[in-house]
């Protein structure tokens, strides 16, 4: 089995030992950070689908969760350091009511890569949060992410604060997660949605006003 399938098997099976070393032995051996990241998002996918199935339950999810994050920690500077030159101010979180953080982080870190200047307001972040965050750090782009239906509202609600604070004009939002669509980003008033990390890069250069390649709004 290459170094790829084993990170992918050791996310299944929550090994928080072994995943750092593979993902190290992975960059070492010459695989690129963004094909690691691949593999360890590839073994998170299939947790999912045996949580669904009722294969795996809530602990087994978390430790596999935590050997994800294991491996992310390890590739991070390499997602980080790709370009210095700053693009635009980010503020980055998951929504209010949803404790899922490890897409979020991905998308952090890659629009760090990218060289945003990315504040990572963390998880179940309200809107008010939201737009104190706006405004501190004279953001250009609201980044928000969801994994759940239930806290999808939390992102039109999100911009309705905004609007409320006299904000909405000088922030452009951006919308992404498992469960939300382009149909849903348009309807909420979002400026764009992107449902990968690398896409949101080319989504969030063409918010700020840098030609992208990206396929809506
Ligand atoms: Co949760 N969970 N979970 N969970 N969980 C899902 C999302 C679910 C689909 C599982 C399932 O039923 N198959 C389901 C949601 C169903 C729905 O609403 N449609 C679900 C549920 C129901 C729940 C609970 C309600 C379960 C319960 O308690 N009964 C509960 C809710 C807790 C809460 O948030 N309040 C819950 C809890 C948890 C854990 C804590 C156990 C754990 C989270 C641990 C953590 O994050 N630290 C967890 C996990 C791990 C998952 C799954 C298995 C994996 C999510 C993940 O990390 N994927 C997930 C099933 C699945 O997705 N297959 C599931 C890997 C990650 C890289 O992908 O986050 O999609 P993702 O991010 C991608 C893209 O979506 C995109 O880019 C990323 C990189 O490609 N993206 C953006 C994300 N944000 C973006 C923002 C952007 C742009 C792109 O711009 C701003």
């Amino acid at each position: 089995m290459d170094v790829l399938q084993r990170i992918r098997e050791k996310v299944i099976a929550g090994d928080r030992g072994s995943t750092p070393d593979l993902v190290q032995r992975a960059l070492t051996v010459g695989h690129d950070a963004h094909t690691i990241m691949d593999a360890l998002v590839n073994g998170m996918d299939a947790v999912g689908e045996e949580w669904r199935v009722g294969n795996m339950f809530i602990p087994e999810v978390l430790t596999s969760a935590e050997a994800m994050h294991g491996g992310m920690d390890i590739i991070q500077p390499q997602l980080t350091a790709s370009d210095t030159r700053l693009r635009g101010s980010v503020a980055i979180g998951t929504v209010q009511g949803d404790l899922h953080d490890i897409g979020k982080s991905l998308v952090s870190m890659m629009l760090q890569g990218a060289g945003f200047d990315v504040h990572d307001l963390g998880v179940n972040t309200s809107p008010e949060e939201f737009m104190e965050a706006v405004k501190t750090h004279e953001a250009d782009i609201v980044a928000m992410s969801a994994l759940l239906t239930t806290t999808l509202p939390y992102m039109r609600d999100t911009i309705l604060v905004l609007e409320e604070a006299g904000l909405r004009d000088s922030v452009k939002v951006m919308v992404g997660g498992a469960p939300v669509t382009p149909e849903f980003a348009d309807s909420i008033g979002a400026d764009g949605y992107a449902p990968d990390g690398s896409t949101a890069v080319t989504k969030a250069r063409e918010l700020v006003g840098e030609p992208g390649q990206a396929t809506r709004t």
